[in-house]
C-alpha cells in the first residue's frame, strides 16, 4: 500500500506499471460487516504474508512475478459503501483498459459490486464464478444495496452467475437464486462431478470472486463468518486450475480475510492461493505474450474484451 513497496517484495524492475501485465489493487474496506470486524486489515495482512512467500511455483514450474506485478495504491474511500463501490469500479476499469490482468484484494465482499461492474462493462458475455459460503443475493440489507450481503445481487441480474460452495443463506434469497447455477456445499460433497458441472455452465470469459469463507474454517479460520463444511485446499486448487485451463479468466478478486494476530496461517493461505491463481493464469501461455508493451495485446485469452481490436490477432 506504500507505493515504494512492491508486491511480495519483488525486484522493482518487475513492479513498474508500464511493464507489468498484472495489477493488484488493495481495498481495505469494512463498513458493513455484521459480525466480526477486521476485513479492513485484510489487504495489509495479505501483503505482509506475500512478502514471505517463495516465488517459484513448483506445480506450474513458473515464476509468475516475472510477468510484472504492479501494486496499485490502496482504495481508501470509505465515506459510504456506495462511494467506495464507485471508486473500485472506476479504478478497476482504468487498469482493464490498459490491458492489465486486474486483481483486487479486499476488504469485505461489497467491494465486488464495483469490480464485477467494471469487468462486465469491459468483457462480452461475462460469467461470474462466485465461490463463497454465503449466497449474497439480497437486494438490500440493513437499508443498503451496497452491503456485503448483496455482493452478487447485481451480477445475478447482469451476468451469468455461478455460485459454488454455498452453505448459508436466508430463505428470502431463494427467489433470487437460479437453482441450476448454484452448487450447494452439501451437494458438492456427494457429487464427484461438481467441478465439470460448474465449468460446463461457464461462458468463455470468466471473472472469479473468491470469498475466503468458502474455504473450510479448519484451514481458513480468519474470516468474518466462518461456516463449517467448506472447501479444502487441494480440491480448491484442482477446481481453479481446471477453470483457468478451460476458460478465459479475465480477472479475479479475493475478499473477507479478517486477520488474527495469533493465527497467521490464514494470511499465508490467502497469499499463496492468490499467487497460485496468477501462476495458473500465466503458465503455459507465456509464449503468446509480448514483452509488456501497454498498447500491444497478442494475448489470445483477452481477445474478447470489448476494448480490443482484432487487428493484430492471429
Ligand atoms: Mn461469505
Amino acid at each position: 500500500m506504500n507505493t515504494s513497496k512492491t508486491f511480495a517484495g519483488i525486484p522493482q524492475e518487475f513492479g513498474n506499471l508500464s511493464t507489468s501485465k498484472i495489477v493488484v489493487i488493495p481495498v481495505p474496506y469494512d463498513g458493513t460487516s455484521t459480525w466480526q470486524k477486521g476485513a479492513d486489515k485484510g489487504p495489509q495482512a495479505f501483503l505482509d504474508a506475500a512478502e514471505n512467500m517463495e516465488l517459484y511455483d513448483i506445480e506450474t514450474d513458473s515464476e509468475v512475478y516475472k510477468e510484472g506485478v504492479y501494486l496499485a495504491d490502496a482504495i481508501i474511500e470509505n465515506s459510504s459503501a456506495e462511494a467506495m463501490v464507485d471508486v473500485v469500479h472506476n479504478v478497476t476499469k482504468k487498469y482493464i483498459n490498459r490491458n492489465k490482468f486486474v486483481t483486487v484484494f479486499g476488504g469485505e465482499h461489497s467491494i465486488s459490486i464495483g469490480t464485477i461492474r467494471a469487468f462486465n462493462e469491459c468483457f462480452n458475455n461475462l460469467s461470474v464464478l462466485h465461490i463463497d459460503a454465503h449466497a449474497d443475493l439480497r437486494k438490500e440489507y440493513e437499508g443498503s444495496a451496497y452491503n456485503h450481503a448483496c455482493a452478487v445481487y447485481e451480477a445475478n441480474n447482469t451476468t451469468n452467475l455461478l455460485q459454488v460452495g454455498i452453505r448459508s443463506m436466508d430463505i428470502s434469497e431463494k427467489r433470487n437464486m437460479n437453482p441450476d447455477k448454484v452448487f450447494f456445499a452439501h451437494e458438492m460433497s456427494v457429487n464427484e462431478d461438481w467441478m465439470d458441472d460448474v465449468i460446463d455452465q461457464l461462458t468463455e470469459n470468466v471473472f472469479i470472486t473468491f470469498d475466503l469463507d468458502a474455504l473450510d474454517p479448519s484451514i481458513m479460520p480468519s474470516t468474518g463468518t466462518p461456516e463449517p463444511g467448506g472447501l479444502f485446499y487441494y480440491e480448491t486448487l484442482e477446481f481453479l486450475k481446471s477453470v483457468f485451463d478451460q476458460r478465459n479468466v479475465v480477472g479475479f478478486d479475493m475478499v473477507e480475510l479478517c486477520p488474527n494476530e495469533n493465527e497467521k496461517s490464514s494470511d499465508f493461505l490467502a497469499a499463496k492461493l492468490f499467487y497460485k491463481m496468477l501462476s495458473y493464469k500465466f503458465s503455459s501461455k507465456e509464449d503468446t505474450y509480448d514483452n509488456g508493451d501497454d498498447n500491444v495485446d497478442d494475448n489470445p485469452f483477452n481477445k474478447l474484451s470489448k476494448f480490443k481490436n482484432d487487428d493484430n490477432d492471429f
